[in-house]
């Protein structure tokens, strides 16, 4: 009695794996990487060679660094039109210390919070503006902001308002703006997947379990 109940529950259990690994959780968000905006606007560069077009260049440990900006440090990104986005990745400066690129890792010019701003103009701080803030260590570290529920604008403002180490020629070495089309159909998520093959392994074990064994 007591072992039929207990294969009683576990084909329950089982059963209930299964449903529910075909159901699926919600998928996964699937981040699709966005075209890089354009840049409008941004604190004037330490000298040519830190400019702010090293934030999109897709080279490793190139910077952009700003004259002094410290706290205030900012960035206008424009995507031409209203873009939803629901990720962005910040990398903070990789070659504070060094030559541009050397990946020197210096402990100044570091950004340690910063707020991202989407807006439908250049207006930043008015009543259209979604505001979303993150914060980030010291050094070198690459920052992804999640929007859970997506925020459609044009423009983005990125403003340092946190910082580490005497120096303020905060900047970035790179930013990704990502999108997750919120009209995805669901499938089944790799969670689901493996819930679905314990339970037909489980399902398998107690089945066999259940049948008689050799006599004599
Ligand atoms: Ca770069
Ligand atoms: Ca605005």
């Amino acid at each position: 009695m007591r072992v039929s109940l207990r294969l009683m529950v576990v084909r329950i259990l089982a059963m209930a794996l299964v449903v529910a690994s075909l159901w699926g959780a919600p998928a996964r968000a699937q981040f699709v990487d966005l075209p890089d905006p354009a840049i409008v606007g941004s604190t004037p560069p330490f000298d040519a060679n830190w400019v702010v077009s090293f934030v999109f260049d897709s080279a490793p440990n190139t910077d952009y660094a700003s004259l002094g900006g410290g706290v205030g440090t900012f960035i206008n990104f424009d995507f031409g039109v209203p873009t939803y986005v629901t990720r962005v990745i910040f990398t903070d400066r990789l070659s504070s210390g060094g030559a541009n690129g050397s990946g020197a890792m210096g402990a100044e010019d570091n950004v340690t919070a910063f707020m991202l701003t989407f807006s439908n103009d250049l207006v930043f701080g008015d009543p259209d503006d979604v505001v979303v803030s993150a914060t980030s260590p010291p050094c070198c570290d690459t920052v992804p902001v999640d929007i859970p529920s997506g925020v459609k604008r044009r423009y983005v403002r990125w403003d340092v308002t946190g910082i580490a180490g005497s120096s303020n020629n905060d900047g970035a070495s790179d930013f990704l703006f990502q999108t997750a089309p919120p009209n995805t159909a669901p499938t089944a998520s790799s969670v689901g997947l493996i819930m679905l093959v314990v339970a037909l392994i489980a399902v398998a074990v107690f089945t066999l379990r259940r049948r008689p064994g050799p006599t004599g």
